[in-house]
Order: C-alpha cells, then sequence, then structure tokens
C-alpha cells in the first residue's frame, strides 16, 4: 500500500504532526517466533504507531527479515521499512528501507563501502531508499560495537550537532541520534536539544527509551521521530495494557 511513497507518507506527518513513533521490530528468529512478533506488531499497531522498522544490529539473514516483514504485513497496514545491519538486510516484501551511513564509524564499510554493495539490490527491487545519517552516542550497545563506532561522549552535544550540520550538509533526509538498542542510558535530551536548534532535518531518538517522560521530553527538546523496540519486547508479554498508546498520544497532543 505504502510502497515506493514512504518517504512522502514520512514528510507529510513530520509537516503536520508535532511528533511520530516507529516500532522496531527486532527480526532475530533465535530467539522469538512469528507469533510473539505478530503480538507486539498488533499491540503497537493498536497504540497508533506510525510505521514500524525491522532490523537489528547482529542478524542480517535475508530468509528470515523477509518471513518477519510478511508477518508484520499480516498484521498492519502501515508502513514497513527496513532498519539495515548489513547488505543482506533487506526484503522486497518490504515498503521502503533506510539507506542509512553510520556517519561516525571507524570503519569505511559501515559509511560507504556496503551501501556501495546495496545500492543495486535496492533498483533491482524497486525498493525506496531514504537516506539517514545514522550517530551513534554513548553508550552505543551492540550497535556502537558492531559499527565499530567513534561514540560520541555524552557529554559533548557540540560534536554531536556538528555531525549533524555536516549530515544535513551532506544532503541526508533526517538524522538519527542512535544510544543503542536496550542501552542503558538513553541519549541525554541536552544533546537532542542541540541538535535539533542547529539543523533542519528531522531528527530521531532511539535507545533505551522506556517512558512516556522520556519519549515527551524528547519531543519538547525537538526530536520529530522517537523509535522504540526493547520496550514493546518487555511490556507486550506482560500484557501492559494501554501504556504504548498513553506515549504516543502523549507525544502526538503536546503543544510546543
Ligand atoms: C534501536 O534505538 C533503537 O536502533 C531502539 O532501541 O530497543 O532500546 O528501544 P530500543
Amino acid at each position: 500500500m505504502y510502497k515506493g511513497r514512504v518517504w512522502k507518507y514520512l514528510k507529510t506527518k513530520i509537516e503536520t504532526e508535532t511528533a511520530l513513533h516507529m516500532s522496531l521490530i527486532d527480526p532475530d528468529l533465535t530467539f522469538q517466533t512469528i507469533k510473539s512478533i505478530q503480538r507486539i506488531v498488533k499491540y503497537a499497531h493498536d497504540a497508533g504507531t506510525d510505521a514500524f522498522m525491522v532490523g537489528g544490529s547482529t542478524i542480517a539473514d535475508q530468509i528470515s527479515i523477509d518471513k518477519v516483514v510478511l508477518a508484520i504485513k499480516e498484521k498492519t497496514d502501515r508502513p514497513v521499512i527496513i532498519f539495515p545491519g548489513n547488505v543482506n538486510a533487506f526484503s522486497n516484501n518490504a515498503d521502503a528501507t533506510f539507506f542509512m551511513s553510520l556517519l561516525n564509524s571507524n570503519n569505511l564499510y559501515w559509511i560507504i563501502r556496503s551501501h556501495v554493495l546495496g545500492a543495486p539490490i535496492l533498483k533491482l527491487w524497486n525498493l525506496e531508499p531514504i537516506s539517514l545519517a545514522y550517530i551513534i552516542i554513548e553508550p552505543g550497545a551492540t550497535a556502537g560495537f558492531i559499527g565499530e563506532a567513534h561514540l560520541i561522549p555524552r557529554n559533548k552535544p557540540k560534536i554531536a550537532a556538528a555531525y549533524a550540520l555536516a549530515a544535513q550538509y551532506i544532503g541526508f533526509k533526517m538524522v538519527y541520534l542512535e544510544a543503542g538498542s536496550g542501552a542503558n542510558e538513553t541519549v541525554p535530551v541536552e544533546m537532542v536539544k542541540m541538535v535539533a536548534n542547529f539543523v533542519d532535518i528531522p531528527v530521531f531518538v532511539g535507545g533505551g527509551i522506556n517512558t512516556k517522560e522520556q519519549a515527551v521530553a524528547f519531543v519538547k527538546a525537538g526530536a520529530k521521530l522517537i523509535v522504540q523496540g526493547t520496550y514493546l519486547e518487555k511490556i507486550v508479554p506482560k500484557d501492559k495494557g494501554a501504556e504504548l498508546a498513553e506515549i504516543i498520544k502523549a507525544i502526538k497532543t503536546m503543544n510546543l
């Protein structure tokens, strides 16, 4: 339904809504089942999440990823966007993919060389690429380790702002400040504020976001997109009612 039109969908929402929420689905089938993934998807869909991202730092198995994308699509009609951990993390059943460069990696592979390998696949499959500058902040978790990130210190917001501005000048559509999935500390709110004030492109924030207060503070600081993954994996099996719906409602109805 959104195939090839995901950037348009996101851009319209970014321009007209206070903030967006995206649910990150880990496609690793070694520790979860399709059924448990579909439960999370249904929960996040009903709570009002705007789109689903599929990806992780460690698994890049095209067969599982494709299975997971199709399983997500059985439960939601919202866009399914690949959040690629590597060049074999794509699915031609997804609606789009983030074409993301880990700008603060020490390894050229994660900055541009994997993109050279992956770009022809997207063309072959007609998979919409959405450019995204990916910047990993301490603690960085698995993404920081696998991506060989020169982690931005938590107390150096100016460095993050300079990276984000460079990303804007290069032409990236959006910038993602990532603390790492399951991180025990989120990106500092002050850093998000400085970055959002410094650049004109939309700012994503993710990694370790577990509460409404955190999400609201990021949106107040200027973030446009809040990403949550681990939180969903934690609360859905416990049947924690409408918690996510409350978070999404809070960030969408804030007066800035
Ligand atoms: C990962 O930042 C996202 O890229 C999500 O992190 O799993 O901690 O929500 P969590």
